[in-house]
């Protein structure tokens, strides 16, 4: 047994560039993100906030079945798409549709597997980006393996896995972790803390004092970040990403930040959590407090953000539109792709189907 690395440990408190007033606060190890990347972490996180109202809308208007949104998490969502380089990966959930977008998919794209169409609207290997997971934290073990096999090839792929607090309850999770530390493997853990699993708080979900406190048990350093602090989160995520490309191993990241609104719109988080508990999160929104900064700074101006703001209404427009058109699915498709030898029980549920297509194309 060796005495353990306290270097693993997180700090007490979560590491912060820029505070909820937009004020710089400089720390001894993280230094401030470059303007021009400030700019950039801005720029996108108004399209991500306008993505999340759009797609909001869109379920209301029955466009889409379901939306997990990130509003309040759009700086982790963005830094997350930052931090990686071109042909590294990023294993996203069902909630991280606005950093899929961030790394270059088109947003209606994104939205096939929101919208029930398909398992998945673009081609992964074209972005680096995994399909979105919707099982909790099995995409960690996918994103590990993924990572060990390049590693294996001698590629330089940095692997980023995100999931939620929930998530980190799941025995996948915990095999994940111990897999890549054991293994040195190129990955970034990277947990979106917002506090709640659905109805149930981070309090029922760990007894730990953090979830980055989990680290050090696996040997890898934890890290505690502002989850809504774009700057800090680009810090640290890029610390974490060149630690895994230079061969050094994992890093669990956490991001603290705050689901602003309920799980889906399929739950109502008025049953379980006070509305004063969410209004004093407004103040410590992503996006003013960087804007805030960058207007302090004179990093921008009327004519950046006008431009900003014309951009993501041209997202949210295409948005509209291609959400708006039917699509021709064929429900027979439901069955491909699943059995090379379909067994009997499926053979008669597409028999079924298959009946009723015919009738009722017979009728029409
Ligand atoms: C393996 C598994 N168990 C249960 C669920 C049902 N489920 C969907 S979302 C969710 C809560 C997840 O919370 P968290 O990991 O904190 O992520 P968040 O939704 O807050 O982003 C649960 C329990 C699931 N999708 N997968």
């Amino acid at each position: 047994m060796s005495t353990p690395d306290t270097s693993l440990l997180p700090r007490d408190t979560p590491v912060q560039l820029i505070d909820e007033h937009g004020t710089a606060t400089p720390d001894p190890d993280y230094a401030l993100p470059s303007a021009e990347r400030l700019q950039q972490a801005y720029a996108s996180l108004v399209n991500g906030r306008r993505i999340n109202d759009q797609c909001n809308a869109l379920v209301r208007q029955g466009r889409l079945a379901v939306y997990p949104s990130s509003n309040g998490q759009e700086a982790c969502q963005v830094a997350a798409a930052l931090a990686l380089a071109e042909g590294d990966w990023l294993f996203p959930t069902y909630r991280d549709s606005v950093s899929v977008i961030a790394r270059g998919v088109a947003p209606e794209d994104a939205m096939v597997l929101l919208r029930g169409d398909w398992h998945s609207g673009y081609n992964p290997h074209a972005f680096g980006v995994a399909p979105q997971s919707t099982p909790l934290a099995t995409q960690l073990l996918h994103a590990v393996g993924f990572a060990h096999a390049a590693m294996l090839r001698g590629e330089p792929t940095v692997v980023l896995a995100m999931c939620g607090d929930g998530a980190t309850s799941e025995g996948d999770f915990h095999e994940a972790m111990n897999f890549a530390a054991v293994f040195k493997l190129p990955v970034v853990f990277f947990v979106q803390n917002n506090e709640f699993a659905i109805s149930v708080p981070l309090s029922r979900q760990t007894a730990a004092p953090s979830l980055a406190h989990k680290a050090i048990g696996y040997g890898m350093p934890g890290r505690r970040v502002d989850g809504n602090d774009v700057a800090a989160l680009l810090a640290v995520l890029q610390e974490a990403v060149d630690r895994g490309r230079r061969g050094d191993g994992p890093t669990l990241v956490e991001a603290h930040t705050y689901r602003m609104l309920a799980h889906t719109n399929a739950d109502d988080d008025t049953r379980y959590r006070e509305r004063d508990e969410v209004q004093a999160w407004v103040a410590r929104d992503p996006l003013s407090r960087v804007r805030t900064y960058l207007r302090a700074e004179e990093l921008l101006d009327d004519a950046a953000e006008a431009a900003m703001t014309e951009e993501a209404e041209g997202i949210a427009a295409e948005l509209r539109a291609a959400m708006n058109a039917d699509p021709e699915l064929d429900p027979q498709e439901l069955f491909a792709h699943v059995f090379a030898e379909r067994p009997a029980s499926l053979e008669a549920q597409w028999e079924l189907l298959h009946d009723e297509i015919e009738r009722t194309e017979a009728g029409a």
